[in-house]
């Protein structure tokens, strides 16, 4: 018998800015995204996601290939500005035309389609008239957004996903500029991260309030997080392993869940760290039908030596503002890495799937994240080949799988990140992470190794 529930959701995941391209066609208007990486510097040779996989031309094209692996589920992100090129105002119809194909398409095949509302790419209007996340009044501006999606998709969409990562939005894009707005602050990444879970109780309440009992579909949001794993287990270092977390997660996760920031977190980033009104805690606090998460990766966490400011080691490995929380980060040197440099500890999943567990009260949860990028995969000889992406999948799910049946998490789903090569922000086109190669040249699809050992997991609901 299968250790897998027999409707677990096996799906795959995308992101609109990742794979559209057609960047200026059929009216879509430019987001923070277009803005950053035409500005020289700010990408990996100047990469930017104006064509991409052109999959805004290649729908039918791209669900034949989540068919021919049995996907049951497809999570893909609508482009806020497609549907409203100003962010607000009048409504760009040829956009709605194209999430209504391909939605229409999935379900043609069989296959349900997870939205994402909001993966990073804020029309470029609202930051130039608003600085963005940084204004209060973004929050209802995403609500509205929200409710022209619930109203033009909900009859057929039943999944729902507010905002894609906002630790990413906060920290990459607001405090070590990595990412779009490319701002640089100590004191702005709190700032647009209360905006964000504002923003979040206020799609969550629009749905709630006038779509979800007629639509009859759920709502959350999908957090990334790294597992922090105590260097040694003196009580110092299982604190830093703690704090880390709770800056990581907990910041966004707590206030849904528990109505409240971290304490540790009040305590050490003080006045910079924004208070909710009670209005914006009563929105917030419960506003999760699921607990989605992104995970790929592991750091060892320390109490950094007395004097010493932990610094951050990695992009990856920066989980919140580091001067904040004082936690030095480090890593075994055994620990196989993937091309992003992320490294390989599939018991780092299981242990972070019982802390939520634990933390928040056994809350359904899917994992809506996790794959890996792998070198050398421009050559699609090579890319095809792909046995150590079966292999960084098979370890992960093995973990997940031991979640479920021996800590009792309630684990109901796994998307791989991604059904295809695709734009990698920062890195370009120079790091893959598809079950799918694409060659961006001409744009044709050549499945790995892993989307047929993928397909072969879905169709036995069980790993090999
Ligand atoms: C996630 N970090 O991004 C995103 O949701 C995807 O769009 C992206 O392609 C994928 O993971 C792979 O990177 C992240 O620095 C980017 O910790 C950076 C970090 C985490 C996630």
């Amino acid at each position: 018998m299968s250790p897998w529930p027999h409707n677990f959701v096996w799906g795959a995941a995308t992101a609109a800015y990742q794979i559209e391209g057609a960047w200026q066609e059929d009216g879509r208007g430019p987001s923070i995204w277009d803005a950053f990486a035409h500005t020289p510097g700010k990408t990996f040779q100047n990469h930017t996601g104006d064509v991409t996989c052109d999959h805004y031309h290649r729908v039918e094209e791209d669900v034949a290939l989540m068919q021919a692996m049995g996907l049951k589920a497809y999570r893909f992100s609508i482009a806020w500005s497609r549907l409203l090129p100003q962010g607000r105002g009048e409504v760009n119809e040829a956009g709605v035309a194209f999430y209504n194909r391909l939605i229409d398409c999935l379900l043609a095949h069989g296959i349900t389609p997870w939205v994402t509302l909001f993966h990073w790419d804020l029309p470029l209007a609202l930051q130039l008239e608003l600085d963005g996340l940084l204004h209060p009044g973004i929050a209802d501006h995403f609500a509205r957004y929200g409710e022209l999606c619930f109203a033009r998709f909900g009859d057929r969409v039943k999944h729902w996903i507010t905002l894609n990562e906002p630790w990413c939005s906060a920290v990459l894009g607001h405090g070590l500029g990595y990412f779009a707005p490319g701002r640089v602050s100590r004191a702005e990444p709190y700032v647009a991260a209360h905006h964000l879970l504002r923003a979040h109780g206020r799609i969550v309440d629009v749905y709630r309030r006038k779509f979800q009992a007629q639509q009859g579909g759920v709502i959350g949001i999908a957090n990334n997080c790294d597992w922090r794993e105590p260097r040694t287990d003196t009580p110092a270092d299982r604190a830093a392993a703690e704090r880390g977390l709770e800056f990581f997660l907990g910041w966004f996760a707590d206030p849904i869940y528990r109505g409240e920031y971290p304490a540790v977190m009040r305590e050490r980033v003080g006045a910079r760290l924004p208070e909710f009104s009670a209005a914006d805690r009563a929105l917030i606090q419960g506003s999760s039908d699921f607990f989605g998460l992104n995970h790929y990766t592991t750091m060892y966490a320390a109490e950094p030596p007395t004097g010493a400011a932990a610094g951050p080691s990695s992009l990856a490995g920066n989980g919140g503002m580091a001067e904040d929380q004082q936690v030095a980060l480090s890593e075994d040197p055994a620990w196989e890495k993937t091309d992003m440099g992320w490294n390989i500890v599939p018991a780092g999943c299981r242990r972070l799937l019982q802390w939520i567990d634990r933390r928040y009260g056994h809350p359904p949860i899917y994992i809506t994240e996790n794959g890996c990028a792998l070198p050398g995969e421009e050559d699609v000889a090579q890319a095809v080949q792909d046995g150590p992406r079966s292999a960084y999948l098979q370890r992960y799910l093995a973990a997940a799988q031991a979640a479920i049946v021996e800590d009792g998490v309630d684990l109901r789903g796994y998307f791989v990140w991604s059904l295809l090569d695709n734009f990698e922000w920062a890195y370009g086109y120079s790091k893959r992470f598809g079950l799918h190669h694409v060659d961006f040249a001409t744009g044709k699809r050549t499945p790995k190794a892993s989307a047929r050992w993928y397909a072969e997991v879905i169709r036995r609901n069980a790993l090999p």
